[in-house]
């Protein structure tokens, strides 16, 4: 949900929105959409979101002009495409950062499309938002200060709200569309605004951290869009270095890490970035989500310098947090076990990444992937 450099802050408590941020001019043409166009530049490419047949298809739709033919290319996956049948659609609108589609799915409950891509269904968002939130905050003991990145939709504030010893949770979405659109159409998420613990700030993100005081939380959640067009400096170094900045010794961050099946490379990327950047310990993890591209998601998930963090084992499990099971809700994915499961690495993955390992020596344990 987050990105765009360089906007405005808008900062509040709780959810009295206040209108977003920003200077009001067009969006530029997203990244993905040129070089889907510039892959064929005889073809009209009509971004984003699109409905043929009662179908929506989780991609660009390129008509071309001449053959009418219908193709479908997103450069974050290639060559597929994952349908679902709307029953009806519920809104559909332009935010002054993106394209927002909310429609009820025969299968999945309704859906949060940004940008023609499936940020959550009612069905199957309890796994990304309960894995984001838990594998982080039950991996450090008495959690108080947190903040999410993104997020807009409400689902990780839910989840944070479970753990009690928590006392602020500040979250800095950009797009206040988004927020609107989750508090009418899913309000099972938006509930997380509720909390009074919760501090909203309207803007980007970059520079909330940049301006946030050095060791202040104890962890940051970044539960972003893909890394195409604004999201895109989320995956990057000075990112990841504002960040670690943010957290105090100990402190923990996770960041949506996109499919082991589809971004090999940039997993490999931002391992080795993080390596960099975060002298503790940095794992992949991961989950399955039926709606997202290739089923699963990641999560890359770093400890900074300073008292160790056993992320495989968590310090904190959740089921001996007194009402953290059913606060809200009752928890529909996570426990323990799922906790220290999410862990476990195909060999492939292994092999891929082992490479930017060290031996076991016990400077290199900090990077122990799986
Ligand atoms: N490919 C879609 C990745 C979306 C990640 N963000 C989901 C937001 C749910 N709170």
């Amino acid at each position: 949900m987050e990105g765009g450099a360089g906007k405005g802050l808008e900062c509040q408590k709780t959810m009295d929105g206040k209108g977003s941020n920003g200077n009001g001019s067009e969006k530029a043409i997203p990244s993905c959409c040129l070089k889907a166009m510039a892959s064929a530049p005889e073809l009209e490419a009509k971004c984003h979101s699109t409905v043929v047949s009662g179908w929506f298809s989780e991609s660009h739709s390129c008509s071309g002009k001449a053959s009418k033919r219908v193709y479908f290319n997103n450069p974050m996956w290639p060559g597929e495409a994952h349908s679902l049948v709307v029953e009806k659609v519920l809104f559909k609108a332009k935010s002054e950062y993106q394209e927002v589609l909310v429609f009820e799915s025969l299968t999945y409950g309704k859906v949060l499309v940004l940008d023609g891509i499936v940020q959550l269904t009612e069905k199957d968002e309890c796994s990304y938002q309960e894995m984001i939130v838990h594998l982080p905050l039950c991996s450090i003991p008495s959690p108080k200060t947190v903040l999410v990145v993104g997020g807009g939709d409400g689902g990780v504030l839910r989840e944070i709200a479970r753990h009690s010893s928590v006392e602020q949770i500040d979250i800095c979405e950009i797009d206040k569309m988004v927020i609107d659109v989750s508090k009418k159409f899913f309000p099972e998420l938006a509930v997380g605004f509720e909390d009074p613990r919760v501090h909203l700030c309207v803007g980007d993100a970059v520079e909330f951290l940049r301006n946030a005081s050095e060791g202040k939380y104890d962890a940051i959640i970044v539960d972003s869009s893909d890394p195409v067009g604004p999201a895109q400096e989320l995956v990057e170094k000075p990112f990841f270095d504002t960040a670690a900045r943010a957290l105090r010794p100990g402190g923990v961050l996770c960041n949506m890490a996109e499919s082991m099946w589809l971004h090999t490379h940039l997993i490999q990327d931002m391992i080795s970035i993080c390596r960099e950047t975060f002298k503790g310990s940095v794992h992949y993890a991961w989950t399955s989500v039926p709606t997202y591209p290739s089923g699963v998601i990641g999560f890359l998930i770093c400890s900074t310098e300073g008292p160790p963090v056993d992320f495989l084992n968590p310090i904190n499990p959740i089921e001996k947090l007194e009402g953290a099971l059913k606060h809200k809700r009752e928890l529909r994915f996570y426990n323990s076990e799922m906790h220290s499961a999410a862990f476990a690495l195909p060999s492939f993955l292994k092999r891929e990444v082992s490479l930017l390992c060290d031996s076991p020596t016990p400077a290199a344990q900090r990077i122990s992937v799986s």
